[in-house]
C-alpha cells in the first residue's frame, strides 16, 4: 500500500489556528498574504549591495552560484522593524521556540520563560546553474536529539528552532524553491531523507514559508538560464542557546587578540562546530584581526563528506 505523502499546505495569515495545526502536522506551511509587495521591494533594494558584493562559497554547503546576505537584521530596517517583529512571527515563535519552566528556590516555585531571538537572519540568493542542496535540518547546528515522533504525533517543544523565509521573487520549480519533506520533522536522528520525498515549496511574492528547524529542506536546484531566485531568511531559537556572560560585549577587541588561543577558544571567539558563532562567515578571531574574507568554505570541514 502505498503510504500518502502530505502535500505543503498554504494558509492564509488571518487563521493563524490553522498554520499552527498545520505546522504540528507537518512540520512547515506556507503562509498566504504574510506581507505586501512593496516591503518585498524594499527589503530586496537594501539586501542588493550585500548580494552582489558576495563571493562564491567554496564548501559544501551552498552551491558557488548562490549569494547570501548575512546580518540581513541589521543590514535591512525594513526587514527587521516589518517582518522580524511581526506579530504572527511572534505568535508562532512562542508557541514552538519559546521555553518555560519552574524551580524552587528554597521552597518556593519560580517560573521562567526564555523567549526566542533570532538566531540568523540572511538572504538566499541562488544564481542560474546552481545545483541543489543537501537536505538537511537547520537545527543540526544545535546538536537536537530526534527521537522518532511517527507514532506519537507531534511534541509542542520538541523543537529548538524555527525559520521563515519570504521570497524576494516569485520562486519555481526551475528557479530553485526550497525542497521540504512534509512531515520529516517526526523522523527519528537515524531515518536519511530521500530526494524523492521532497516538495517544492513554491511562492509567490507576499508569501512566507515557515518550518521547523527539525524539518528536511534544502535550497532547490536553479535550471532557468537568467532568473535569480531570492529569499529573505530569518531563523528563530531559544533565548537561552548562548553564554550567560556576554564577554562580545564585555571585552574590547584589542584586549581579546592578546589572549592566548586556548582563552579565546573557551571564551567563544571560535565556532561551535558545525555553524554557531560566525560573523560575516568568518569565526569572531579571524573577524577582530580583520582578515579579508575571500576564502569562504565550510566552518567545519567534515560537513563536506557527502
Ligand atoms: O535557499 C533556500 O531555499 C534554503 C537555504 C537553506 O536551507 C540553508 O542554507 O540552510
Ligand atoms: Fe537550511
Amino acid at each position: 500500500m502505498a503510504i500518502k505523502q502530505p502535500q505543503i499546505q498554504r494558509i492564509d495569515r488571518a487563521h493563524q489556528e490553522a498554520i499552527i495545526q498545520a505546522i504540528i502536522q507537518d512540520g512547515c506551511c506556507i503562509i498566504q498574504n504574510f506581507t505586501d509587495v512593496e516591503t518585498v521591494q524594499k527589503v530586496n533594494a537594501e539586501a542588493k549591495p550585500y548580494l552582489d558584493a558576495d563571493k562564491p562559497w567554496k564548501g559544501e554547503l551552498f552551491p558557488p552560484e548562490t549569494r547570501r546576505c548575512a546580518n540581513l537584521a541589521g543590514r535591512s530596517q525594513t526587514a527587521r522593524e516589518n517582518w522580524l517583529v511581526d506579530p504572527l512571527v511572534r505568535a508562532l515563535t512562542a508557541k514552538f521556540v519559546d521555553k518555560t519552566t519552574s524551580n524552587f528556590y528554597g521552597e518556593t516555585k519560580h517560573t521562567y520563560t526564555s523567549e526566542a531571538v533570532c538566531t540568523i537572519a540572511m538572504t538566499f540568493d541562488i544564481g542560474p546553474g546552481a545545483k541543489a542542496q543537501r537536505l538537511h535540518r537547520d537545527d543540526k547546528n544545535y546538536h537536537v536529539d530526534h527521537e522518532d515522533q511517527t507514532a506519537t504525533g507531534y511534541r509542542v517543544g520538541s523543537d529548538v528552532e524555527m525559520a521563515f523565509m519570504v521570497p524576494g521573487v516569485k520562486t519555481t520549480v526551475d528557479n530553485g524553491a526550497t525542497l521540504a519533506i512534509p512531515g520529516s520533522h517526526l523522523w527519528g536522528g537515524d531515518r536519511a531523507p530521500l530526494l524523492h520525498e521532497a516538495r517544492p515549496a513554491t511562492m509567490e511574492v507576499t508569501d512566507c514559508w515557515v518550518m521547523l528547524g527539525g524539518l528536511y529542506h534544502a535550497g532547490g536546484a536553479n535550471v532557468t538560464e537568467a532568473e535569480r531566485r531570492i529569499v529573505h531568511g530569518m531563523f528563530f531559537t531559544r533565548g537561552f542557546y548562548r553564554q550567560e556572560e556576554n564577554a562580545y560585549l564585555a571585552n574590547r577587541p584589542e584586549e581579546v587578540l592578546k589572549w592566548s588561543p586556548a582563552a579565546q577558544k573557551v571564551m567563544g571567539f571560535e565556532l561551535s562546530s558545525p555553524n554557531i558563532g560566525f560573523v560575516e562567515f568568518q569565526t569572531p578571531l579571524q573577524y577582530l584581526r580583520g582578515e579579508e574574507a575571500h576564502e569562504f568554505g565550510d566552518f567545519d570541514p567534515s560537513q563536506e563528506k557527502d
